[in-house]
């Protein structure tokens, strides 16, 4: 029988050129499922990566006068080193990165199989635009008005630019999200809020004088027709002009569609106040036939359903807010009942805009001709290789657009002068899919091979920050469903499991520069070791949580590894000279445990541990081999006893702390790898409590607690409960009238 596959992934990183502390938690985590799962008898791909293009390099060249090329090839350089420091039990050999000819060759193929499937596709439209990093930014990276990497305010340009069209898969995205029982709730929500699903009509209205035409609204409310008082147009509506035209409302129109283009679609909902103007025009209720005035207000956005409405004021604030403002009426009617309009469904979810105005990046594959128009490159053409000679500025413009040998090309279909694409790609499409790559990372002739991938997918724990609740998560699934109808991939949902680690902070606050509370793992792994590292950042929180740093929480996770190294030398030691020496000879000679009872410290730790870590609740897990750890301190057996105990407790340990456990091992004399043993088995008979406490109370009022065996019969157990000196004290003098036993749980005396 072959073994089960696990797929264990963490978000491979930004090589910024220093690990953080997020970063070491992320991957301690990962390690730790990863180590786990190949003890318990699974295959397990467990890689690690670089996504390695993107603006931090190019901004960082440009300040040290470097190549971003060399620039990023350092930062992963050391990161590596870092990376091997922490013991993480990476498949290297698998390591892709993503700015290398080899992985951004088969990212422009991708590209190219959008392109074939219209799913790509090039429009002018007006697009955020990032001052700060000089490039356009996609929906998803604007965080209420700002760039989601500089905070910059984003500004609004028209621009014809290249864009995914993620909506076409929308209702999908939505509706699995109902497969995705491995994942945080909260991340649900985001991704469901962010699709933004709206279900409605579309009604048309007649306009008054202007013969045929009619005027579409998008409404969720059909029932308040009869208390539409006005209607509303976006200032970009293309009706605008022709029903101002010549009119003596045209001048007021024009000024405010000028003022309404500096604003951005955030200002614009967020708008306290609701400014418009009206356009002199008139239309008809469907429903009364009554005569409505249409206004323009920048509270209506052109990008959202048909880009007017219906305003009803007594049932909605925006409208009612509108209608104060400028005096328009105010109308509660009955519900409307009839049947009008056509049932419409509208997302938030915009297309994904993917050009970037930066050099970094993956070429788009695309080719201009007079002739021809826009012609994809041949995939025997690729990669379109990025070059290396270009000028840097950080301002404005594509780079590419300089580099005369790139722009200037030849037409793959009729050979005349043609002009390349001049944008890269938004590296959020290299990080979309990099999780197949791993499956087979040094294939040549493929982005991945179909067997490799049908093994592999999908990804079993999935590891990594929340910040990528909507972003990457969201275009991962996207890629994964696009992938999947091509028949490329088994599985329309990439990742089962998901765990979204908290923040490790520093005084309640996050660890940054600015505000010097930053921790360099360098320097705590050069002081205590990896190992402590690591057991502290498991230890101090479970991994869900934040994450507060204590040099204390650290110094303790150093002292218990000590204390583990000890007990294995002790127990090397002949029995007879350990008594009376070091922390045993001061022993409580109360706290000590007998032999018997040790096995079934054994096996309860091995029980809980296990547990533990099928919860991802690490902190408890780790609790418990130090309780554990005490245990075999105040035994009053001699060390030399325990080989078995203690080699079950460095197999336990080996997971979090792989370094010590493993070398502990070896000293133990055994020849092979620990990380190569199974993991340890309990005896559920074992673990089994043989005593229980049962309170004991005196007319309904506790006074005592007796220990008896689990198996002990109701007359021994009420003879012991009357027999306590404590007990004696209530009853002595005094009738028992009635002896009350409730099994396993309480013991109740009526006296008189
Ligand atoms: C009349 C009405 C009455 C509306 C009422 C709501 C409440 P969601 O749910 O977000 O899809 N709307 C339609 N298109 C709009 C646009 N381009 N810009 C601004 N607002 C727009 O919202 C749908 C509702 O938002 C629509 O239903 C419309 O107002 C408004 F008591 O029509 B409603
Ligand atoms: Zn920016």
């Amino acid at each position: 029988m072959t073994a089960s596959k696990f797929y264990a992934l963490v978000m491979f990183p930004y090589p910024s050129g220093n690990l953080h502390m997020g970063h070491v938690r992320n991957y301690a985590i990962g390690d730790v499922v990863a180590r786990y799962k190949r003890m318990r008898g699974f295959d397990v791909l467990h890689p690690i990566g670089w996504d390695s293009f993107g603006l931090p390099a190019e901004n960082a060249a440009i300040r040290h006068k470097t190549h971003p090329a060399e620039w990023t090839a350092k930062c992963i350089e050391r990161m590596t080193k870092q990376l091997k420091s922490l013991n993480l039990s990476y498949d290297w050999d698998r390591a892709v990165t993503t700015c290398n000819e080899d992985y951004y060759k088969w990212t422009q193929w991708l590209f190219l199989k959008f392109f074939e499937q219209k799913i790509a596709y090039r429009k002018e439209a007006r697009v955020n635009w990032c001052p700060g990093c000089q490039t356009v930014l996609a929906n998803e990276q604007v965080k209420e008005d700002r760039c989601w990497r500089c905070e910059s305010k984003v500004e609004e340009k028209p621009l014809e630019q290249w864009f995914l069209k993620i909506t076409d898969y929308a209702e999908r995205l939505l509706q699995d999200i109902e497969k995705l029982s491995g994942w945080p709730e909260p991340v649900k929500i985001m991704q469901r809020n962010w699709i933004g699903k709206s279900e409605g009509v579309v009604i048309e209205f007649p306009i008054l004088k202007h013969g045929e035409s009619k005027l579409t609204v998008y409404t969720t409310r059909p029932d308040t027709l009869f208390g539409v008082t006005y209607m509303v147009l976006a200032p970009e509506h293309p009706l605008v002009d022709a029903l101002t035209k010549g009119t003596e409302h045209e001048k007021a129109v024009k000024t405010f569609q000028e003022k309404v283009k500096h604003e951005t679609m955030h200002e614009r909902e967020k708008n306290l106040i609701k400014e418009g103007v009206f356009t002199g025009a008139y239309a008809i209720n469907p429903a009364n036939n009554e005569e409505i005035p249409i206004w323009i207000s920048d509270y209506v956005l052109m990008e959202y359903g048909t880009g007017a409405v219906m305003a009803v004021p007594a049932h909605d604030q925006r409208d009612f807010e509108f209608a104060k403002t400028h005096n328009l009426p105010i109308k509660h009617a009955e519900p409307f009942t009839g049947e009008i309009g056509k049932q419409k469904v509208n997302y938030r979810l915009r297309d994904w805009l993917i050009s970037r105005q930066r050099y970094w990046g993956a070429p788009i594959p695309i080719i201009y001709c007079e002739k021809c128009g826009i012609v994809p490159v041949p995939e025997k053409d690729l990669p379109v290789k990025l070059p290396k000679n270009v000028k840097l500025t950080g301002k404005g413009a594509s780079p590419l657009a300089q580099v005369k040998e790139f722009v200037e090309t030849k037409c793959p279909r009729c050979k005349a002068k043609a002009r390349r694409e001049t944008d890269t790609m938004d590296t959020f499409i290299c990080s979309s899919w990099y999780f197949y790559r791993y499956c087979d990372a040094k294939n040549k002739k493929q982005a991945f091979a179909k067997d490799k991938v049908d093994k592999w997918l999908p990804v079993d724990q999935y590891i990594g920050g929340i910040e990528h609740a909507i972003l990457h998560l969201l275009y991962s699934r996207f890629f994964a469903k696009f992938l999947y109808d091509q028949k490329l991939v088994p599985t329309d949902e990439p990742f089962t499991n998901l765990l979204t680690q908290g923040m490790v902070i520093k005084d309640g606050a996050k660890m940054s520069k600015s505000k010097g509370n930053v921790v360099d793992p360098d320097e705590i792994i050069k002081k205590y070791g990896a190992d402590t590292a690591r057991l502290f950042i498991l230890f101090a929180a479970p991994p869900k949580k934040e994450l507060e740093w204590s040099d204390k929480g650290v110094e303790g996770c150093y002292r218990f590894l000590n204390r583990v190294k000890r007990l294995v030398t002790e127990s090397l030691e002949p029995a007879n000279k350990l008594r009376g020496s070091n922390e045993r000879g001061n022993r409580d000679v109360q706290s000590q445990v007998s032999e018997p009872n040790i096995t079934k410290v054994l096996h309860q730790t091995i029980k809980g541990v296990t547990e533990d870590i099928e919860r991802f609740s690490f902190n408890t897990a780790i609790a418990k081999l130090m309780t554990f750890v005490n245990v075999l301190y105040n035994s009053n057996t001699s060390i030399g006893n325990w080989k078995l105990e203690i080699g079950n407790l460095l197999l336990l340990l080996s997971p979090f702390a792989p370094q010590t456990a493993d070398e502990l091992w070896k000293k133990l004399g055994n020849k092979n790898s620990i990380h190569k043993e199974p993991w340890p088995a309990f005896d559920p008979e074992l673990t089994r409590e043989n005593e229980i406490t049962i309170p004991v109370q005196v007319n309904g009022r506790l006074r005592d607690t007796i220990k008896v065996a689990t198996e002990a019969d109701k007359e021994t157990i009420l003879n012991a409960a009357k027999s306590t000196e404590k007990i004696k004290n209530f009853t002595t003098g005094k009738q028992i009238i009635k002896e009350i036993y409730v099994p396993n749980k309480l013991v109740n005396l009526v006296i008189k």
